[in-house]
């Protein structure tokens, strides 16, 4: 467990923990009424809008061409690695180090999914870990199923969540260059990688409709991304086993592993969220893997840090629910 040092409160990681995304058990919930739910009226809307849009998109499907199908998939894809391999596995975690122009390129693909910028992604993200389940989680699981899906987008965050996000270090995002230019630039990169790029390509190269260009590889792409990514945030923290760690929310979930090209395996990554694979299955269920361990072999990540297999044996002993083959 990282510790803090008493005499200047500062936040010091383990060797093999780089950032601050252990879970914090001196923090307690303030007593008292809970502090009103303020309705973000304007995000209520644009959701409604952008899923009554893909629902259409899902009609014209069928009129769309082949290739237009398979650039959907591959816009899918590349959005879902900008969170997964990027966001979520570098960012948030830094569970492996990478150069300069893998770093571009997850950014682009980052902005494609459009969930808030990357720095704002990592920062939430660590405070989700942090504070798992608690006020202090952005979408604290306890709240059901709509809060941790996609309530939590459409309501302002519990004070806490902001009280406690403040003191997170951060210092690492803030000197990242690709990740402060993203933010500078974030809506002009989110126009162009989430809607126009993804709907230019089918007219230009093969003729399609950019009526179906739209409707299809943007809108209802995104719309998928979007919930695979909030079933992790919902489905992963409460349907499946706990084999590593049967004392918190987050589960073994295949379905979700499937959607997420690799997520799904929560109950390990909120046991040991420092390992870059985020399951013990290597490219099982989890492309996001393959591509990182594509990246390392190209030259372009190193380090990847995993949790030994010792290591990993006795936490299922001591703290699983007894569903692994080990335990
Ligand atoms: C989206 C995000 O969908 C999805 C994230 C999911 C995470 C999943 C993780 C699971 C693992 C990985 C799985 C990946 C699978 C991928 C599969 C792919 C196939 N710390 O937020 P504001 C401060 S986005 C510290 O506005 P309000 C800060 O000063 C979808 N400080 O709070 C901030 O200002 P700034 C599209 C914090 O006013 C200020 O407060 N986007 C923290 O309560 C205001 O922050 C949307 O729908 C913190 N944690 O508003 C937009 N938080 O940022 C939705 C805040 O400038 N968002 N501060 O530093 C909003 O409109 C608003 O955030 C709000 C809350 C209304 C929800
Ligand atoms: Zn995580
Ligand atoms: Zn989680």
């Amino acid at each position: 467990m990282p510790d803090m040092d008493i005499k200047t409160a500062v936040w010091r990681p383990t060797p093999e923990q780089s950032v601050e995304d252990v879970f914090d058990t001196t923090y307690k919930e303030k007593e008292g009424p809970k502090p009103p739910v303020v309705i973000i009226w304007r995000n209520v809307i644009l959701m409604s809008l952008l899923h009554s849009a893909a629902l259409y998109g899902l009609l014209l499907v069928p009129s769309a061409s082949v290739l237009t199908l398979f650039w959907t998939l591959v816009c899918y894809v590349f959005s879902g690695l900008g969170i997964t391999a990027g966001a979520h596995r570098l960012w948030s975690h830094r569970t492996y180090k990478a150069s300069l122009p893998l770093r571009i390129f997850l950014a682009f693909a980052n902005s494609m999914a459009f969930e808030n910028d990357i720095y704002q992604w990592a920062r939430d993200h660590r405070a989700h870990h942090k504070y798992s389940e608690t006020d202090a989680d952005p979408h604290n699981a306890q709240r059901g199923f709509f809060f941790s899906h996609i309530g939590w987008l459409l309501v302002r965050k519990h004070p806490d969540v902001i009280e406690k996000g403040r003191k997170l270090e951060i210092s690492d995002l803030k000197a990242d260059k690709v990740v402060m230019f993203q933010r500078k630039y974030y809506k002009l990169s989110v126009l162009l990688m989430c809607f126009f790029v993804p709907m230019f390509v089918p007219w230009f190269l093969w003729g399609e409709s950019l009526w179906v260009a739209y409707f299809v590889p943007a809108i209802l792409r995104y719309a998928l991304v979007l919930n695979s990514t909030w079933l992790v945030n919902s489905a992963a923290h409460m349907w499946g086993n706990r084999p590593y760690d049967s004392t918190i929310y987050p589960r073994e979930n295949r379905f979700v592993a499937f959607t997420t090209i690799g997520e799904g395996f929560h109950n390990y990554h909120h046991t040991f969220p420092f390992d870059y694979a985020t399951s013990e299955y290597g490219w099982k269920l989890n492309l996001t893997t393959f591509f990182i361990d594509l990246m390392c072999l190209l030259g372009l990540a190193s380090d990847p840090k995993s949790v030994t297999r010792d290591a990993m044996n006795a936490r299922i002993v001591r703290t699983g629910d007894g569903s692994h083959r080990n335990g």
